[in-house]
């Protein structure tokens, strides 16, 4: 549980991620917004209180690793990281613009701190990750975490279930994945275009720990990484139950929401939604 004054500045960073959000994917005309909501809460209570990192030294070799495996969520690591001060806030306004470093799903070739891992090919990201914590734990004997962060669509692709069933067979105690369980996929809800559930049995069976809560409860969340932290032999699974566009009315549980930006009127009444003056999505865009 959060003390007051961490739980109002946690909160107050998540909004700003949700406004940068939705002035990045506006301001370059396409991305993925709903997906990228869904897991702003969640990023604020990683980077700001559990995350082991050093902004000023993205390099820094007892760094804790995210890897965002659902990549097409970056507009909300973008946010995060410029929050954190890995790079410039007016960078931000570059997504998806020719030669920008925060392209439309993360390229770390294009340098820009924080950045551990190109993504964007779904199912993959838990394999890199199991590598890095095999290679932390049995090779460098090190503590270092690594964090996954799946979609639930993402879980029907097959690679994932291999990744989770390597994990718990080396006792990765060291590897974090974090479900985005927003019940949403590109163009439906994941139960009915391929069922994943349920997941706490699912990973149970694999010798993972599976832990639930509400992923827009910044306590709950807290909580469920403290756990997560105190788990010893085996990996352990966050599954946040969120909703997908969470915060801008009219993007929340809809589909289309998940990648399509925002023409200016929709921009501006997601603006107001977030508790933003409307002159806030114009300024510093060059
Ligand atoms: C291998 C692969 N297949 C298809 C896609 C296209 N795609 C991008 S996002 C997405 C839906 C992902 O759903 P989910 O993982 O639940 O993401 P979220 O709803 O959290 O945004 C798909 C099919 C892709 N990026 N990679």
């Amino acid at each position: 549980m959060l003390d007051e004054k961490t739980r109002e500045r946690f909160s107050e960073i998540a909004r700003r991620i949700r406004f940068d959000i939705i002035k990045m994917t506006y301001h370059a005309g396409s991305g993925h917004p709903g997906g990228s909501l869904s897991i702003a809460d969640i990023l604020t209570v990683l980077y700001f209180k559990y995350l082991r990192h050093k902004p000023e030294n993205p390099n820094w070799e007892e760094r804790d690793i995210v890897i965002l495996s659902k990549g097409h969520a970056c507009p909300a690591l973008y946010a995060v990281l410029a929050e954190a001060g890995y790079y410039p806030r007016e960078e931000m306004w570059t997504l998806r613009k020719f030669g920008s470093r925060l392209q439309g799903h993360p390229a770390k070739d294009k340098g820009l701190p924080g950045i551990e891992v190109s993504t964007g090919s779904l199912g993959q990201g838990l394999s890199i990750a199991v590598g890095a914590a095999m290679a932390f734990k049995y090779m460098d004997n090190s503590d270092r975490r690594v964090y996954a962060i799946l979609g639930d669509g993402e879980m029907q692709e097959g690679q994932i279930w291999e990744a989770i069933m390597a994990a718990g067979h080396y006792h990765l105690d060291n590897l974090v994945a974090i479900v985005d369980n927003n019940n949403l996929q590109i163009d439906g809800f994941v139960p009915d275009v391929m069922n994943i559930h349920p997941l706490p049995d699912k990973f149970r069976s694999f010798n993972w720990e599976p832990i639930e809560a509400d992923g827009h409860d910044l306590d709950a969340i807290d909580d469920a990484f403290a756990k997560a932290l105190e788990i010893r032999g085996k990996p352990a699974a966050l599954i946040f139950h969120t909703i997908k566009g969470r915060g801008v009315s009219y993007m929340e549980n809809e589909a289309q929401w998940h990648g399509k930006a925002p023409n200016r009127e929709l921009a501006l009444r997601a603006v107001q939604d977030l508790g933003f003056p409307a002159e806030a999505l114009d300024r510093d865009i060059v």
